[in-house]
């Protein structure tokens, strides 16, 4: 028998086993991380068949079962909502691609969190085929309990969030999360249909060998953004140079530099001056996750997760990864302009 075989951990177990150190714990959180465990698997097996669509499909936008081939993210959207609001457990669901945020339906029971997400971020890689991914933030609710879940429990700071993580579609799947105590991640094995533990307590470094950015936005940055980069290029110091490494799919970028060590940044523009990405699905849950690793996020001023939001769809700058690169980022843009 391979004893190694015998003893990998599933997602299950290993939330089974965390819930465990907590006696107090109902094992809603817990039900709800697998909620989402299973959502991602239904997405997986949408991603690795895109591109087929068309090909398998009779005619146009129709499938061989007669029905209306959804776009990925569409279907990324209400996989998420399915898999989540009937079961008691969510009183609101807030997604990136819903201007408001969605009640649990009438005739379910209302629950104790909110889920906030990106289904398929990166989504305009998916017809090239490069990876994409979706990202959930977690928080209680605090609204009345028995109520439907309103906006208010979707604006809470990131330091509130009860836990955060994504699914990267890659070269494999893989599920990466926090509860706040530790991130740990895990490889789906589609030969069983499982999350397996891969990546226990991941740990970032504090310095990080990559920097990822688009560059192509350089001409509309401020001038310490500018300078930021170029030090991070090791052009203007004796600080040492990082590599660079931008695929423009958030979550595969910030997994690469939470693995390997480096710091992805997202600045504001003349163009975007609050940045593109969202803070709510995008920013703080990614925030969480980093500072639980051991780096730290900030949108250029203050650490991300101290940002109280205003609006559900609301943008920030992001400077996220080790942790000497982005506190680097944030005195360097603190210092009256060059
Ligand atoms: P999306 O939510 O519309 O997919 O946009 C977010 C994506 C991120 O995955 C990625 O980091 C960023 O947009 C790339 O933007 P750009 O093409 O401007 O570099
Ligand atoms: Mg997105």
């Amino acid at each position: 028998m391979n004893s190694k075989l015998a003893r990998v951990v599933t997602i299950e177990r290993f939330i089974m086993d965390q819930e465990r150190l907590h006696p107090e714990a109902t094992g809603e959180l817990s039900n709800l991380l697998y909620d989402i465990a299973l959502a991602a698997k239904i997405i997986n097996s949408h991603v690795r068949m895109a591109g087929l669509a068309d090909i398998l499909g009779s005619s146009g936008s129709i499938n061989v079962q007669g029905e209306v081939v959804q776009k990925l993210d569409e279907f990324a959207n209400e996989t998420m909502k399915h898999a989540l609001h009937h079961t008691g457990r969510v009183c609101v669901l807030a997604s990136e691609e819903d201007e408001a945020p969605i009640p649990t339906p009438a005739g379910y029971p209302s629950g104790k969190y909110a889920v906030l997400y990106d289904p398929l971020d990166g989504s305009s890689n998916i017809d090239v085929n490069v990876s994409i991914g979706t990202i959930f933030s977690i928080h209680r609710r605090v609204t009345q309990q028995g109520e439907p879940g309103t906006l208010v429990d979707c604006l809470q700071s990131g330091r509130r969030q009860v836990a955060a993580g994504y699914v990267l579609y890659g070269s494999s799947t893989v599920m990466v999360y926090t509860t706040g105590h530790g991130v740990h991640g895990f490889t789906y094995d589609p030969t069983i249909g499982e999350f397996l533990l891969s990546h226990p307590n991941i740990a970032t470094p504090p310095v990080g060998m990559y920097y990822s950015v688009n560059e192509s936005n350089f001409p509309r940055w401020d001038p310490r953004v500018q300078a930021l980069v170029k030090r991070y290029k090791g052009l203007d110091s004796d600080y040492a140079g990082k590599n660079s490494r931008y695929i423009g799919s958030l979550v595969a970028d910030f997994h690469r530099n939470l693995l390997a060590g480096g710091v992805f940044a997202y600045p504001a523009d003349v163009k975007s001056p609050r940045g593109k990405l969202r803070l709510l699905y995008e920013c703080a849950p990614l925030a969480l996750i980093c500072e639980q690793a051991g780096g730290y996020a900030s949108d250029g001023g203050c650490a991300i997760l101290d940002v109280a939001p205003e609006e559900l769809h609301q943008r920030s700058p992001l400077y996220v990864g080790s942790r000497d690169d982005v506190r680097l980022a944030e005195a360097m843009l603190a210092d009256a302009p060059p």
